[in-house]
């Protein structure tokens, strides 16, 4: 394809503004200064030890985890990127115990953000890859300094959700709630470009994401499905499985938004005060709008994720998410057994 004929980000969302009516000025600009941020981010990354960025940054969030440089400093382009164009109301983050109000002397929008700034920060220093989550709201009508409360929506209400993965080549994909689309950074010219439009999940897959060693954690439902599986060709499913395990969400959705799968962090008796690892506002939320505009299914087990009335900014949920068929079949086995 000759370069001139490339769809960058902005022409894309200019033109779903200009032609779809999908998005206004504000949430152009929103995505936009987001991509950009995570520009950064993919530069920070990339620059490994020779930013002097890698290792713990000496201090904890509010789940307890002990915080990255980069997680860190992922954490602070965001929020610097996006405090000043008057397109957010507020921001919130896997970093920060509550939402970060837009500084006063900068005008406020209608949009509320939420974010991972870098998820799977385990594996920054050994150079496998991280990623940014986000979900856009809409701040509740009449909310002048939105606190966690105006946050607390089912992610239904999610109007776009994305993700940057930087691995090999850093990809960004977006979705406003008409299919879903990638975008891969041209590093020499600095611009994301479209390379993917209305990307589809294959319904059935042969492909699992789990983390194995929880195993004798999980509840009979969870062992029941990964059992079978297991059994490959001989056993009750007649197909062998393969597995595969990044221990990076963005890394193991693109993943299956590329090739199919299904991935799965269940609940598990390990810690019974947490159910589930990952957090249902800027992890699970944004990842099953994605899927689901992919044409897959995501679910905690029992309900769809994007139906959950959230009580809390860091809730943890189970996640079940990727090729519809596989997600459907492991959520019917945790019905019947009534987990
Ligand atoms: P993080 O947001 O602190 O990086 O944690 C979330 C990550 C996910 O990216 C990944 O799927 C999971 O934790 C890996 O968990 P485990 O360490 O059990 O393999
Ligand atoms: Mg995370």
């Amino acid at each position: 394809m000759p370069s001139t004929s490339r769809v960058s980000l902005t022409r894309f969302l200019i033109e779903q503004q200009r032609e779809k009516g999908h998005i206004n000025g504000d949430l152009r600009l929103l995505i936009e200064v987001v991509a950009r941020a995570c520009k950064r981010i993919s530069i920070a990354v990339g620059k490994g030890a020779l930013g002097n960025m890698l290792g713990s940054a000496g201090t904890e969030n509010v789940q307890g985890e002990v915080q990255k440089k980069l997680d860190v400093v992922s954490n602070e382009i965001l929020l610097e990127a996006n405090e000043w164009g008057g397109h957010l109301a507020a921001l919130a983050s896997e970093e920060m115990d509550d939402p970060h109000p837009i500084p006063h002397r900068y005008p406020k929008g209608e949009y509320l953000l939420v974010f991972d700034p870098l998820d799977g920060s385990s594996n920054i220093d050994v150079n496998i890859s991280v990623g940014t989550i986000f979900s856009v709201l809409r701040c509740p009508e009449g909310v002048k300094e939105p606190g966690e409360a105006a946050f607390l929506q089912p992610g239904t209400k999610q109007v776009a959700a994305g993700y940057a993965v930087y691995g090999s080549s850093t990809v960004l994909v977006l979705t406003l709630g008409d299919g879903v689309h990638t975008f891969t950074l041209d590093r020499e010219q600095g611009s994301f470009i479209l390379t993917g439009s209305n990307v589809t999940i294959p319904e059935d897959t042969s492909e699992f994401a789990i983390n194995m060693s929880n195993i004798r954690h999980w509840e009979a439902p969870m062992k029941r499905y990964i059992d079978e599986l297991l059994a490959g060709r001989t056993g009750p499913r007649g197909r062998d499985f393969n597995m595969r395990w990044v221990a990076s969400m963005v890394a193991d959705v693109h993943r299956i938004l590329t090739r199919g799968g299904i991935f799965i962090y269940p609940r598990d008796l390990k810690d019974p005060s947490k159910p589930g690892k990952l957090r249902l506002m800027y992890e699970a939320n944004p990842m099953a709008m994605i899927v689901e505009q992919a044409g897959g299914a995501a679910t905690t087990g029992l309900e769809r994720i994007l139906d959950i009335l959230p009580q809390q900014l860091h809730q943890r949920v189970p996640v079940f998410l990727g090729s519809k068929n596989e997600v459907e079949r492991v959520t019917a086995y945790h019905r019947e057994s009534g987990a």
